[in-house]
């Protein structure tokens, strides 16, 4: 018997089952010897040498990766053993009284790994459940001393590395990731002095304004605690209910009816650190300060059926497309920019910056660059990294301190609070991909899972048995900025507080006429799900007061009258200082509208010209796009010339909804097979429908008919988005400078195709 794995159809531990031998136990001397450890390493990473471990940064760049090697474990070519260490010689069966007897009490072995396995889940987070990491760093552009005492902000070109999660909000860990919602931007920053977490979303603005609603601000969206429904979704009677009942969520409403709320990548999205942050300077001088993560490729969006459809057959449609990105080398990248003013800028504010519910207008402070952020290393091990890491934005270091955001105070708690939960004690801080970087002493002991093994008689302090230490760092240290409080204990908030509709007015009159068509059509789904008409008709009251015209289409979507205006509760609206801001719509700045990591599916099928393919494939490749090579099933085709070409994908596997644009080469009647395949039609109609750009050569053109497809916009013009291949260089080159971007131009409500 050829006892090679490679060699064997089965199991090779269960050779006796294939009636190769009667052995029921391990061959004496089978398995691989483990290697000797004498190889000079003292982590296990390094006696674990393998590829993986070989994913290093760049010169220039140290990246997290130093402090995890010594708990990165790699099981190539080493004996299986329990968690005691004791070798395992027989992985199939448990231990029995005869072959056909009971199994034993004794096989600690069994009962191991059974109780390890039993235990293998921790509770998810109560919300951001779903989420996806990646390893970077940050990079300062300049010394930002003046400002701030802050670890990555002291000099040009310093590098701090980070960790970053993204997520949903609603939705159960294994929920969709396509579902309309926030996306968090959580990023954690290995300073020199301590981990400093930037909590963010990838919108400016929150729900609530004091922390005291967050429960019920997360049980009012959460599924329905008596059946459990929807999953991942605010449309439903209890989120509408509540914020109906809340106008101060109006603005961040219109934020999460926008495009904004169901990004094209994780990559294409802002992250903003939401609060109003304090920066102080080794002279104690402070300054107020907001943070914006801008990505270098643009914000960009899908379209909300194709984000319904995408949910279907790629449940993890961005948590692949992040990590196939970094996998082939396109780190995403995103720059920080900074809004800095002062206290006396901000009282003149008609809006307060305390409030998390407002938005400082770029016209009003505008956004400096100060750094970038780069995302380089794909985590190793998924729970390890991204389930276990915890951001808290009580992390903070010296040079960064909180103002009196109210909503930010109950934050302050929440995060450490529930990590004791989530990761099942106050040592969640030891957790590898939570340790600092830097060394950590004081005189907290003890506690579930402690790794650290702190040596000598004293934790306490003043202590003289230790020498003194750990001593207090004083000025060196985390110094509280000393803002003055001089005001009675009481229940409320301030007067500009209860201003709730001039930058949810502000948001809208900024879109574009698309986007504003956008926001409409949220509205009126969600709303249409609201099984209850009274809180419909509330929420049509609120909108009243965003714009006369949104809550007419709204009104006109569901079939009803806009009500009377909810009244204000507030007597004098301030005027804002503002009308419009370009810096939110998204159209209006795109950022880069290339094709850069976009995919696209190039149809193919027996019959197809060859030379089409291969210049579509080459000059998309060029451009740093990924091509698909889409067939009605994967596997060989046969080109017109005669050669081979070798479909990636089939329409079955890799539905069209997962690519950013569709090329239909020609030949052969425009491959006969596709033309009567329906889902080739259905393809063509939703690439339209999400107004995708298409590239037909050929008598490509009968295909865009049988599909009900029109090549001219409504108001009678051709449609840049769909390009004809009759001159296949410049054909192709014309198709790249459109791909990047939607077509919203040819979108009617309903559809026409
Ligand atoms: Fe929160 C998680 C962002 C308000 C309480 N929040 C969490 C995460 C992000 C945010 C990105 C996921 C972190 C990760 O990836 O592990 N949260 C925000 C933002 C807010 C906000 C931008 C408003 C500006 N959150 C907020 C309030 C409270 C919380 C007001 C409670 C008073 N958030 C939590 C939490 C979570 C959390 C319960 C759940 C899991 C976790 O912390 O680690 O503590």
């Amino acid at each position: 018997v050829d006892a090679t794995a490679e060699a064997m159809p089965f199991n090779a531990n269960k050779r006796f089952e294939y009636g190769y031998d009667n052995a029921h136990a391990p061959l004496e001397g089978e398995g691989v010897e483990a290697p000797s450890d004498d190889v000079g390493a003292s982590t296990l990473s390094e006696m674990n040498e393998s590829d993986k471990l070989g994913t290093r940064a760049a010169a220039g760049e140290p990246v997290a990766v130093g402090p995890l090697d010594p708990v990165r474990t790699d099981a190539t070519a080493r004996r299986m053993t329990t968690n005691q260490g004791v070798p395992v010689s027989d992985n199939q069966h448990s231990l029995k009284a005869g072959l056909r007897g009971p199994a034993l009490l004794k096989d600690f072995i069994l009962r191991e790994k059974i109780t390890h396995f039993d235990h293998e889940r921790i509770p998810e987070r109560v919300v951001h459940a779903r989420g996806s990491g990646a390893h970077g760093f940050f990079e300062c552009y300049a010394p930002l001393t003046n400002l701030t005492r802050a670890a990555p902000f002291q000099a040009k070109g310093k590098v701090t590395p980070v960790f970053v999660r993204f997520s949903t909000v609603q939705g159960e860990r294994g929920s969709k990731d396509t579902a309309r919602d926030v996306r968090g931007f959580a990023v954690k920053f290995y300073t020199d002095e301590g981990n400093w977490d930037l909590v963010g979303n990838n919108m400016p603005v929150f729900f609530i304004q004091d922390a005291m609603k967050f429960p019920d601000l997360v049980h009012a969206v959460k599924p329905e605690p008596h059946h459990q429904m929807p999953q991942a979704a605010s449309a439903h009677d209890t989120f509408w209910d509540f914020v109906s009942l809340m106008p101060e969520s109006t603005h961040m409403l219109m934020w999460l009816m926008s495009d904004r709320a169901i990004p094209r990548s994780f990559r294409m999205m802002q992250g903003f650190g939401v609060h109003t942050f304090r920066f102080v300077n080794a002279q104690g001088e402070s300054r107020l300060v907001k943070f914006h993560w801008t990505p270098k490729l643009g914000t960009h969006a899908l379209a909300w059926e194709e984000a319904v459809k995408i949910a279907g057959p790629d449940p993890d449609f961005h948590r692949r497309d992040l990590w196939e990105a970094i996998e082939a080398g396109e780190y995403p990248e995103w720059e920080l920019g900074l809004q800095v003013f002062t206290e006396e800028d901000a009282d003149r504010f008609s809006f307060d910056v305390l409030d998390s519910t407002k938005i400082i207008p770029e016209e009003l402070v505008p956004v400096q660059p100060v750094g970038r952020m780069v995302l380089n290393r794909n985590p190793d091990n998924f729970f390890a990294e991204t389930e276990q890491v915890a951001f808290c934005t009580a992390h903070v270091v010296p040079g960064i301190d909180f103002t009196n955001d109210p909503l930010l105070a109950g934050r302050i708690h929440s995060y450490v609070d529930t990590q004791i939960t989530r990761l099942g004690g106050p040592n969640f801080h030891e957790i590898p991909i939570n340790a600092p970087v830097c060394p950590v002493h004081n005189n907290q002991r003890d506690g579930a899972h402690r790794q650290a093994v702190h040596r000598g008689r004293v934790a306490y302090e003043p202590n003289s048995l230790g020498g003194g230490c750990p001593f207090q760092a004083g000025a060196a240290g985390f110094v509280s900025f000393p803002e003055p409080v001089a005001q009675d204990e009481l229940r409320g908030h301030p007067e500009k507080f209860a201003e709730h509709y001039n930058q949810a007015t502000l948001f809208y009159d900024s879109q574009s006429p698309e986007e504003q068509a956008h926001i409409a059509g949220a509205f009126r789904f969600e709303l249409s799900k609201v099984t209850v008409p009274a809180v419909r008709a509330r929420m049509l009251a609120g909108l009243a007061n965003v714009s006369a015209d949104l809550a007419a289409q709204v009104a006109d979507g569901l079939g009803m009258e806009v009500p009377e205006p909810m009244p204000r509760a507030i007597a004098r609206v301030p005027k804002p200082e503002v009308r419009t801001s370009e810096a939110l719509s998204m159209l209006a700045r795109p950022g880069d509208p290339g094709v850069r990591t976009r995919r696209f599916a190039i149809l193919v099928a027996d019959g197809v010209d060859g030379a089409t393919v291969e210049a579509v494939q080459g000059a998309l490749l060029d451009a740093g796009a990924v091509p698909r090579l889409m067939g009605v099933r994967i596997g060989v085709c046969a080109t017109a010339e005669g050669g081979e070409l070798d479909a990636d994908a089939s329409l079955e596997n890799e539905p069209g909804v997962l690519f950013d644009g569709i090329i239909v080469p020609g030949g052969d009647g425009n491959m006969a097979a596709l033309r009567q395949d329906a889902r080739v039609l259905d393809y063509l109609k939703e690439q339209y429908r999400h107004c995708k750009a298409l590239l037909v050569f050929g008598d490509g053109d009968a295909m865009l008919e049988a599909a009900g497809i029109d090549a001219t916009l409504p108001d009678g013009s051709a449609d840049p988005g769909i390009v004809f291949g009759d001159d296949a260089r410049r054909a192709i080159a014309s198709y790249i400078a459109v791909a990047g971007r939607r077509h919203w131009a040819r979108e009617t409500d309903p559809p026409r195709v």
